[in-house]
């Protein structure tokens, strides 16, 4: 057993920590504030190579594995997981199941443009009814000969208003249940497609979130990503690898606070002494430490088994469920050791445990990865 990252892996930990700290922390706060989307920094990710990381180069990507790609995600959300989200969707969501599900022609047309960030894209799964309970798709994508038409509403959509191109999943044959669905690629502009308005959240608040209304959209059939009716599954292989990159995210979340309330504590005095003497505080940061350093170890084991081939619906769903519980904790207790200067913006604690939040939420809630993990260890 081997826990050294390679050369290269230390080298794109390096670059994306440097990225971070130069360009992803000035303006953060004032990013969240705004919900303002981080455009000039997605640019000089896309230059770094960070939104087609594991994509092959012939189609303008890095070519790295999934651990690189981990310690990425790990890195910028230390700092801004508004901006590592739309690094998460781009790589897992949309250029991976592109790249493993689409046709040699739609990775000509629309896999460099992504890899290389000239536009990038979005998932559409969710939709007000169907957010859990996925196979309960109303969007339809009616089968009208050489093309499809759509029609229904998503909701909650990563990159809705800034991406160009939109994986959507919609049912085609309504009697076939999740057999008769399919994800076809629908490019922004595409008369009836709308962009619905943004939503104001709680956390990661410089992406873009929007609803996203199809009403008589015209689709080529080529657009359809693999055989008719792959669409629900084509949605949960993409879905097992993006909570790889949301558990990284979570871990990035958590490790960003942790630093910050252990540096916090070694300045800050109270009662004659820096704070991180006091048993209370530093049981914290011990706790803090042994759980951040546990999901790490489920993080990359996730990652690596994606690597080496291995299944890893069940490891990555257990990397996202306790590395997501870790960032919430964390973060919670990162506020708590930074006291009254916890709760105000300045120090940034507050906003992690707002972007902490949503980690339990999306790509699968908690409760959607205890699905996958009873029913995987039951399974023997
Ligand atoms: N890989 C491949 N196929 C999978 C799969 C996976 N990881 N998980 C499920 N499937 C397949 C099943 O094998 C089944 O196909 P067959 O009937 O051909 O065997 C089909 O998908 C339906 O699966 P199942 O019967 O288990 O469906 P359920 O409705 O019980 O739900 C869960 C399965 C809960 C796992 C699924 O709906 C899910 O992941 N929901 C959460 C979706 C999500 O993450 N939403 C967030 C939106 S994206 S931000």
């Amino acid at each position: 057993m081997d826990f050294t990252l390679s050369e290269e892996q230390i080298m794109i930990q390096q670059a994306a920590r440097d990225f971070a700290q130069n360009e992803l922390l000035p303006g953060v706060i004032e990013r969240d504030d705004a919900q303002k989307f981080p455009a000039e920094q997605v640019k000089k990710m896309a230059e770094l190579g960070f939104l087609g990381m594991m994509v092959d180069l012939k189609y303008g990507g890095s070519g790295l594995d999934t651990i690189s790609y981990a310690l990425v995600m790990e890195e910028l959300s230390k700092i801004d997981a508004s901006a590592s989200v739309i690094v998460s969707v781009n790589n897992s969501l949309v250029c991976w199941g592109l790249e493993t599900y689409g046709s040699d022609a739609q990775k000509e047309k629309y896999l460099s443009r992504l890899s290389t960030g000239q536009c990038i894209g979005a998932f559409c799964l969710s939709e007000p009814e169907a957010g859990s309970d996925a196979t309960s798709q109303k969007t339809t994508a009616l089968d009208q000969g050489d093309h499809y038409v759509l029609n229904g509403t998503k909701n909650w959509i990563t990159n809705g208003n800034s991406a160009d191109i939109y994986l959507v999943i919609a049912q085609t044959h309504i009697s076939k249940g999740h057999k008769g669905i399919n994800a076809i690629i629908v490019e922004k502009g595409t008369p009836g497609f709308e962009v619905g308005p943004k939503e104001n959240k709680l956390g990661i608040r410089g992406s873009d979130t929007h609803s996203l209304i199809f009403n008589d959209v015209k689709v080529p059939k080529e657009n359809r990503i693999g055989e008719d009716g792959f669409g629900f599954k084509f949605a949960m292989k993409t879905l097992a690898g993006g909570r790889i990159g949301i558990a990284a995210q979570a871990l990035g979340i958590a490790a960003g606070a942790y630093e910050l309330a252990k540096k916090y504590s070694k300045e800050r005095k109270a009662f004659g002494t820096e704070i991180s003497n006091h048993q209370a505080i530093a049981f914290k940061l011990a706790d803090m430490h042994t759980q951040i350093e546990a999901a790490r170890h489920l993080v990359y084991k996730a990652a690596w088994d994606k690597d080496q081939g291995n299944d890893y619906d069940l490891s990555g769903a257990m990397a996202k469920l306790y590395a997501s519980q870790v960032a919430m904790d964390t973060a919670v207790e990162a506020v708590q050791i930074h006291g009254g200067n916890g709760f105000v913006k300045d120090y940034h604690v507050e906003r992690m445990m707002r972007d902490a939040k949503i980690t339990q939420i999306y790509e699968g809630t908690s409760e959607i990865q205890k699905i996958v993990i009873s029913r995987s260890i039951l399974r023997d």
